[in-house]
């Protein structure tokens, strides 16, 4: 997969704690003079947002077909790219994904049983050479993430109403993506924020 400079992600199942790193690492960035553009992935861009409530909508569980929702992340994936993505790193800043194409790759391949190498073709079709040079997959136990996520006491969407094997799988999916991409690394996330964000930020920092 061809890479953009200056494009990073962060991935990781519900509760691994990625919006909150995010906001971290651009935090940081911004304080040392970079231009940073933060998104989430579904989402990000008005069309892409309103695929995003079609894809999460609890009153369609059992209904959309695995198939469709591979293609709704892709569609939403595609807006956004030509929205923001592309011209905000044509104009030299840095972006940085809450969550992009690796979480089809471990939801609806790794999970779901799409086939991976057909996640592939077609995250190629809709990204070309957008995508991210570096992903960093924010590793929990499905255990943990829940207990955090439960906390926040909000009714489950489509996807979180999932059984515990399912996000074991997509768990299973990033890991092995972090083996066996040079351009996708995991880290614990089950420590202290502080010690997450060191780590995470010399591996960005790395890059520029
Ligand atoms: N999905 C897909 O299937 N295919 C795709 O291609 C794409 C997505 C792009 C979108 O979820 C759903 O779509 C998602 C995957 C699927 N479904 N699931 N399940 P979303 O955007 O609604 O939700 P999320 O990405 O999973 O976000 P989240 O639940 O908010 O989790 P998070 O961003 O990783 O965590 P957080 O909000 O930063 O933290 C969660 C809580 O833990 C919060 O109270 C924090 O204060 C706390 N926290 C954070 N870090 C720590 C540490 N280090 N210690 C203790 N507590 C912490």
């Amino acid at each position: 997969m061809k890479t953009a400079k200056r494009f990073f992600c962060l991935e990781g199942i519900d509760g691994s704690g990625k919006t909150t790193q995010l906001d971290m690492l651009a935090a940081a960035l911004a304080r040392d003079g970079y231009e940073v553009v933060k998104f989430r992935e579904p989402g990000g861009a008005k069309i892409s947002e309103r695929i995003r409530e079609l894809l999460l909508d609890p009153s369609f569980k059992g209904i959309m077909s695995d198939k469709a929702e591979l293609l709704l992340y892709n569609a939403a994936r595609a807006q956004v790219i030509k929205e923001v993505i592309q011209p905000a790193l044509d104009a030299g800043k840095i972006v940085i994904a809450d969550r992009f194409a690796w979480s089809t790759f471990a939801y609806q391949g790794y999970a779901r049983g799409i086939d991976t190498d057909l996640i592939l073709k077609l995250t190629e079709m809709t990204c070309g050479g957008c995508f991210p040079e570096l992903t960093v997959v924010l590793d929990i136990s499905v255990e943990r993430g829940r207990a955090r996520t439960c906390k926040r006491g909000e009714a489950p969407d489509r996807l979180e109403q999932e059984k515990a094997d399912f996000f074991e799988r997509v768990r299973q999916g990033y890991l092995a993506a972090a083996r066996d991409y040079d351009c996708v690394a995991a880290i614990d996330a089950d420590r202290d924020p502080e010690e997450i964000h060191k780590e995470l930020l010399a591996l960005v920092k790395a890059k520029l």
